[in-house]
């Protein structure tokens, strides 16, 4: 049993919040200041908890226990461009309250992490699946993001906090407490989810170009409209993938730049990241090949050409059996009855460190379901029982 301090979990959950608030939200994309501010602030947080901070060349941050390891609890503090309070934070602080308790009590050894870039700025899950050697750290440093910052410049901003990479051997586990982003739990009114899986998901950058022009006296007959060709793509992408998609398999155009983005010209350029997500890696594979031949086919019938950059991605993963074990019997403690077992259609760094170590994850609700928003949250006593949930999954596991 580890005897952990709801009072104290709660204010540092709300003392992270204020770094980056806005509106009942949050704003720390990676490497932002106020990411970086956050990151230091987890620091001090570790080192007072008697934990050792250490930041990696691309800032994961971690808090290691004096045995140097043990079991390693965790998530991220970086958000999206408008981010809820909760999402990566709430498992950062869960881990932190956890494995100072256990400290304090003489429990099992236990590490705190903060992955970097779980949000996607540069590529999916960018610190985690560095370290879980997903992505070499080369290959990642050319990437830039949609503003066009390269990502070594990026993580050249926390140079001066850098250390070297740690050896995952020296964890025994990894357990990430996160809320669920989605509307089972809250519909439910259950308080706990257990992971069983983590859907795979594909990221692509498209680019159409057409040609740039007047918008009064170009004749429709006579233009080559880039928007006008995203239109017709996303048409066609939803007619053609009906045929092999699943209830719960996902698709995203969710970043479009429009070139050069005024009222009174004829687009000449658009790019637009593409995404798409599903627990089977054939049905991954298909969808790709539709996505590819469906893009190719609209830019010849619009007179476009078409581009792709590099495409980032991570398989459907199964968390740990023993890890998933651990959580249940937590769960079946302390809220008996008012839990379940969900596949997770988010993505998460517990699915990169899965390569690492037997990984798990355990979900709270989210009010309505809400998530990537300023209205993202969950009610407190929801946040206390996942808390106590992952003390108990790791005093079995410790
Ligand atoms: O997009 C995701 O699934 C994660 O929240 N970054
Ligand atoms: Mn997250
Ligand atoms: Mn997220």
């Amino acid at each position: 049993m580890i005897p952990v301090d709801p009072q104290r979990f709660l204010s540092d959950l709300h003392a992270l919040r204020a770094i980056g608030a806005e509106g009942t939200g949050v704003v720390r994309p990676a490497y932002s200041e106020t990411d970086i501010a956050a990151r230091a602030w987890l620091a001090d947080r570790m080192r007072a908890a008697g934990l050792a901070p250490h930041f990696d060349p691309v800032g994961n941050l971690f808090g290691l226990h004096p045995d140097g390891g043990g079991l390693l609890l965790g998530s991220h503090s970086d958000t999206q461009p408008e981010g809820g309070w909760l999402d990566g934070a709430l498992g950062v602080i869960g881990a932190l309250e956890v494995a100072r308790a256990s400290l304090e009590s003489g429990g099992p050894a236990i590490s705190v992490v903060s992955f970097q870039d779980e949000e996607g700025r540069f590529g999916v899950t960018t610190g985690s699946s560095i370290w879980a050697g997903v992505r070499p750290l080369d290959e990642v440093d050319v990437l830039t993001d949609a503003g066009g910052t390269r990502f070594a410049e990026a993580r050249g901003r926390m140079a001066d906090m850098a250390d070297d990479f740690l050896d995952p051997a020296r964890f025994s586990a990894f357990l990430e407490m996160h809320i669920e982003q989605g509307p089972v739990l809250d519909q439910a009114a259950e308080a706990i989810g257990v992971v069983t899986s983590i859907v795979g998901i594909r990221d692509m950058r498209i680019t159409y170009t057409g040609q740039q022009n007047h918008a009064g006296t170009t004749p429709m007959h006579l233009r080559r409209d880039a928007v006008q060709g995203l239109a017709a793509f996303a048409t066609a992408l939803n007619a053609r993938l009906a045929g092999v998609v699943a209830p719960e398999t996902v698709w995203t155009i969710g970043h479009v730049s429009v070139h050069p983005n005024a009222a009174s010209v004829v687009p000449g350029a658009v790019t637009f990241s593409m995404q798409w997500r599903d627990g089977d890696a054939d049905r991954l594979d298909r969808m790709e090949e539709i996505i590819r031949e469906t893009a190719q086919e609209t830019a010849a019938d619009r007179g476009l050409e078409v581009g792709s950059g590099p495409m980032l991605g991570l398989p459907p993963v199964a968390m740990d059996a023993s890890v998933q074990e651990a959580f249940a019997g937590a769960a079946e403690a302390e809220v008996p009855g008012r839990w379940r077992r969900m596949p997770s259609g988010a993505l998460h760094d517990a699915a990169s460190v899965a390569r690492l170590m037997p990984a798990g994850m355990l979900f709270v609700p989210s009010i309505g379901g809400i998530s990537h928003s300023f209205d993202e949250d969950t009610g407190e006593g929801d946040l206390v029982t996942g808390l106590r949930v992952l003390a108990g999954a790791a005093a079995r596991l410790g």
